[in-house]
């Protein structure tokens, strides 16, 4: 195994202790620093303050349940945007769209970002999610970098085998990582291979009204789906998907799971399962259109695969698809159009739980196994198709050649990469330039904050000769996946519109107005610079009174259509706080439970006096 030292964290305290660090590497190192032109690595990664990165970078926060967005090359952490978990610090989770959004949970677990593609590529309009804790699905729209619909997802139990989009986001698929009962309905582990199943679902979204939908689901085998990717260009109606736990065990995974010698990569024609629907090729479930494959044949192949494979990744050519085996030493390079001439030929052999099995020797192209790598899970492609493999054991990232399987180069990251991100790595046009590895286990890379330490992403340079680790950042847990985008493709808005035919909005102060129905308040309210107004005809347009017991809906229009003056609104001890960005019309509602006079305030900073936006809530005592 390749040595290199376990950092002492001193040497970890500048860009010049890189090259102390990448021993192995010091040669190229030094080579470039001869060159008087070359940029040192300092250079490369420092954007001047006011300037802006190159590209976003769009991290999985895992079990925090958020998304978190850096800038590349800089590695600055932008913004944390809430997905599946409350976020006081935008009012996500308490004003009525987000809160009925997030539904009765309180958290997720955020693995595999995707953007929406437009023929194979990042077309920067959406950014799609899935809740491995919770089973849901999330679309986040990237004028606003806000979530606009989450969805449940019934039948299944965590989506991790997703997020990936089709080339034109027709579906983005949601095969999951636990077999249940379809409907969780209480059954016995005993009758886990009758009753158990693994149900991916076809998720679509429409774009006017923001919404997903679940199209269909697919009741496959009980076995755990790890990691997918959608085709590309002629391979486009298709999918991937990598299973474990074949052997259908249902304890002690660890062992259990890994004792067959292969487990199955799932090839799947979505245009086909498509087709099946609309022929009625279903049975209804639960509310649900899910197709038996058992019952209704086609569409579905299994590729046997060394055991316990991880990711599996399309090349932008659309020719290849590359399983990395978490326990054998290897990726395995399987070819598109081998396998459809073996499906049109029937070259299987036998069946698996209703699924025909393809002959692992006619669909494989190549093992390739880069000397004393260990542990593979996932890969990036750049501009000339090259390949990039992370390795959690041997801790580094080998770049290859998908068409010879020749090893190209090797870099040391520090420690344990999962994923790994290459600009557009995953598109159809991979842009090179950078991948960023994102690893598990970072230890004592930076300033100490006990006993459980930062995890880090490190940014790896591709244009030079050799790769090279130019940048390291702390990251939030965790770091599962991530997409990296071009950040011309992104196009924000400063201020929302108004919007004259939302109800809700008041634009003008003497719109304002407090309403009164028997027991429920209405309030239709502004915030500006710097005050509230509730009531622009009251004696004090900044107090609100209501009577215990009574519901209150508060709609605030934040009326300063100026860049980045973004208003909160939250009233002391009632637990709540939302955010009015410029333009935007928020809702909360609640009940008036506590009795009592109430402070109410701007939680967001908004000019200089900002301090003085203030005012009352004062809930008069039942009788
Ligand atoms: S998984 Cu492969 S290392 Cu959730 Cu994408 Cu984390
Ligand atoms: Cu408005 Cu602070």
């Amino acid at each position: 195994m390749k040595k290199w030292i376990p950092a002492a964290s001193g040497l970890l305290a500048g860009f010049t202790a890189a090259t102390l660090f990448f021993g192995d590497f010091s040669q190229s190192v030094k080579t470039e620093r001869q060159s008087a032109h070359a940029k040192t690595n300092a250079e490369k990664v420092y954007v001047p303050f006011g300037e802006k990165d190159e590209y976003y970078l769009f991290a999985s926060g895992g079990h925090s349940g958020q998304m978190f967005i850096y800038g590349v090359p800089s590695m600055r952490h932008i913004r944390t945007v809430p997905v599946f978990s409350q976020d006081s610090a935008t009012g996500y989770g308490w004003d009525d769209h987000s809160k009925k959004m997030l539904g009765d949970y309180t958290w997720g677990d955020l693995h595999h970002p995707a953007f929406s593609e437009t023929n194979g590529d990042y077309d920067g309009k959406y950014m799609f999610a899935t809740d491995v804790g919770n089973s849901r699905a999330a679309v986040m729209n990237l004028e606003t970098f806000t979530v606009r619909d989450i969805i449940n997802v019934p039948n299944t139990s965590g989506p991790h085998c997703a997020a990936f989009v089709t080339e034109n986001t027709e579906y983005m698929f949601l095969p999951t990582r636990f077999a249940v009962p379809i409907g969780s309905e209480y059954a016995e582990l005993d009758d886990y291979s009758e009753k158990y199943r693994g149900v991916m679902s076809a998720v679509t979204f429409d774009e006017k009204k923001e919404k997903l939908n679940i199209s269909y689901q697919v009741a496959l085998p009980p076995w755990s789906f790890d990691l997918s990717d959608a085709g590309k260009k002629i391979s486009k109606d298709w999918a991937v998907m990598t299973t474990y736990n074949t052997e259908e065990a249902t304890t002690n995974l660890e062992i259990n799971a890994s004792q067959a010698d292969r487990d199955y990569i799932v090839l799947f024609n979505w245009r086909e399962l498509e087709k099946m629907v609309k022929e009625g090729k279903y049975d209804t479930v639960t509310g649900q259109k899910m197709i038996f494959p058992e019952k209704h044949k086609g569409g579905i192949y299994l590729v046997p695969v060394a055991k316990s494979p991880h990711g599996v990744d399309v090349t932008p050519d659309g020719k290849y698809f590359i399983a990395s085996g978490k326990l054998a030493p290897a990726m395995t390079v399987f070819s598109f159009e081998k396998a459809f001439k073996a499906i049109e030929n029937k070259d299987f052999k036998g069946e698996r739980n209703g699924l025909p099995v393809l002959n692992y020797d006619s669909v494989m192209e190549r093992e390739v196994n880069p000397e004393n790598a260990l542990g593979p899970l996932h890969t990036q492609f750049d501009d000339k198709g090259m390949a990039y493999t992370t390795m959690f054991i041997s801790s580094e990232i080998v770049k290859w050649d998908p068409n010879t399987g020749e090893t190209l180069d090797r870099v040391p990251v520090q420690y344990s990469p999962g994923h790994s991100v290459a600009a557009e790595g995953d598109t159809v046009a991979p842009d090179g330039k950078y991948i960023i590895a994102l690893n598990k286990i970072a230890k004592d890379s930076y300033l100490s904050v006990g006993p459980s330490h930062p995890e880090s992403m490190q940014l790896i340079d591709l244009s030079g000769k050799k790769m090279e680790v130019i940048q390291s950042a702390p990251v939030n847990p965790e770091p599962h996946y991530a997409q990296m985008i071009k950040a011309d493709k992104i196009k924000t808005i400063s201020v929302y519109p108004k919007d004259e035919k939302n109800k809700d909005a008041v634009y003008k102060q003497e719109d304002t107005k407090i309403v009164r129905k028997g027991n429920e308040v209405h309030v239709y309210g502004i915030a500006m610079r710097s005050k509230f107004i509730f009531d622009a005809k009251a004696k004090r347009p900044d107090q609100i009174e209501v009577s215990e017991g009574d519901k209150v809906v508060i709609h605030l229009t934040n009326i300063d259509f100026d860049q980045d003056i973004t208003h909160g609104f939250a009233i002391n001890s009632y637990d709540m706080n939302i955010e009015v960005q410029p333009g935007q019309t928020s809702t909360i509602s609640f009940t008036a439970d506590k009795a009592g006079t109430f402070p109410l305030y701007c939680t967001n900073f908004c000019s200089a006096l900002h301090q003085e936006m203030t005012g009352y809530f004062l809930v008069k005592p039942k009788q």
